[in-house]
């Protein structure tokens, strides 16, 4: 009997409570099987008329562009002149160097903290060169690199991972943490998902106030199974608002798997029972995921509504500084993962067309090494982790409430006689 009296009134058996698990854990053998999904495989609907049903095919399919060939292909290329995917190799390249540096820095006791973006540099980077400068980002720690696409100051961006006195947040966020104003890159928030739906609220007031005006935003495999994730989903559904609704499925939510949150389902045709048009993009083809967003956001325009997409990817990295996933994942991943290297397949199709060169890209590679280096050089004149000067202690206190209240006035005082 337990205390409050009850008996149980099922008999005691074994558990049945499945618990999904990763497919292989260390000193197994991974397998992602082969991808039966190639480019031409799905048709392009018109974004303006399409709902949700049109797209069933995509939400269990793979929209892909660049083939193994190296070559684009099917309904969904966009076209992109030789210049524009030259950029976005430029940024991508540029959030790799970024990030291999910053984590130097971590290691050396530089930086407190680091989170890189390692294998998954082409999902903002692609989704935000595919909007319009007026439009929202609601990102997550993973999308940085729209930043560089919205043309942050890199040395900016150093200030803040460091907390001198030259962060713009003024050291109340974690480092990788950030907020860019200019770039309507909404601050990151360090629990996860609360983005989610604050995105579809801001498309909705954009559409209520008649703006052309488009938000996207982004939230992890883990973080999807929060409710954030639903709400969003339904109001974004019910009120038909101008937002693209990302889930990166990079395999991991630190150390458990994409599987625990759904079963071991795809995440895509989730968005289908709340009416949306839904969407499973390689997202390590810049191609790809660049014509998806252009899709999404050319229908939420057109006041047609949201999409919903599935980012298809591999978190090649550890999860953050904190991390060592050999703890928990196999060795040879990262080798069988089918979507191959964002980077070298965007460098690859560009040789392919006869519009660059190893040479080419080894003196971009030393380019953005000398920008990131001159970049961290020029920060540290204001600060570093160990010595400052750091953003004055009563910041704590400011910018929250336009008139202090009594209470935290009275904190605010205290600290300041000390
Ligand atoms: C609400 C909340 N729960 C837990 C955490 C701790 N936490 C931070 S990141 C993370 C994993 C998120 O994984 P995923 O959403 O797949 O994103 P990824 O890191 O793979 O990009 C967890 C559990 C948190 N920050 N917030
Ligand atoms: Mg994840």
């Amino acid at each position: 009997m337990s205390v409050w009296g009850i008996h149980s009134m099922a008999k005691k058996k074994e558990s049945g409570l499945k618990v999904p698990t990763a497919p292989s854990r260390p000193g197994e053998e991974a397998d992602f099987g082969d991808w039966p999904w190639k480019p031409g495989n799905l048709e392009r609907p018109d974004p303006a008329k399409c709902n949700a049903d049109d797209t069933v095919p995509h939400a269990h399919g793979l929209v892909r562009v660049l083939g193994n060939d190296n070559k684009a292909s099917g309904a969904w290329n966009p076209e992109l002149s030789a210049d524009r995917l030259r950029e976005g190799l430029e940024h991508m390249v540029r959030l790799r160097i970024f990030d291999e540096r910053m984590m130097k820095m971590q290691r050396t006791g530089r930086l407190s903290f680091y989170m890189r973006s390692l294998g998954e540099e082409c999902v903002a980077i692609s989704q935000t060169m595919a909007l319009e400068a007026q439009d929202w980002i609601f990102p997550t720690y993973r999308q940085p690199g729209a930043q560089f696409v919205r043309g942050r100051d890199m040395v900016s961006m150093i200030c803040h991972c460091i907390g001198n006195v030259e962060d713009n947040i003024k050291g109340r966020q974690m480092p990788v943490h950030y907020s860019y104003r200019e770039g309507r890159f909404i601050s990151v928030s360090s629990p996860v998902g609360t983005q989610f739906s604050q995105a579809v609220g801001v498309a909705m007031a954009s559409q209520y106030k008649g703006l052309d005006e488009v938000t996207i935003t982004w939230i992890g495999d883990g973080a999807s199974a929060e409710g954030d994730y639903h709400y969003a989903l339904n109001f974004a559904g019910v009120y038909k608002a101008p937002v693209i609704l990302n889930v990166v499925n990079n395999q991991w939510a630190i150390s458990t798997h994409a599987n625990i949150a759904t079963g071991g389902d795809e995440f895509a045709s989730r968005g289908l029972p709340y009416g949306l048009p839904s969407f499973r993009v390689d997202g390590n083809d810049f191609l790809a995921l660049y014509a998806v967003t252009k899709w999404a956001r050319e229908r939420a325009a057109s006041g047609a509504g949201a999409t919903h997409i599935e980012v298809l990817t591999y978190r090649a990295g550890a999860h953050s500084s904190s991390d060592d996933p050999g703890r928990y994942r196999p060795g040879d991943e990262l080798t069988k993962w089918p979507g191959g290297d964002p980077i070298y397949r965007l460098r690859d199709h560009l040789i392919e067309i006869g519009e660059w060169s190893e040479a080419q890209q080894d003196e971009l590679n030393e380019r953005i090494d000398g920008e990131v280096m001159g970049a961290y050089k020029e920060a540290v004149e204001f600060g570093d982790l160990a010595n400052g000067p750091y953003p004055s202690a009563d910041t704590i206190f400011t910018e929250v409430y336009e008139e202090m209240p009594w209470h935290v006035k009275e904190q605010h005082d205290e600290l300041m006689e000390d």
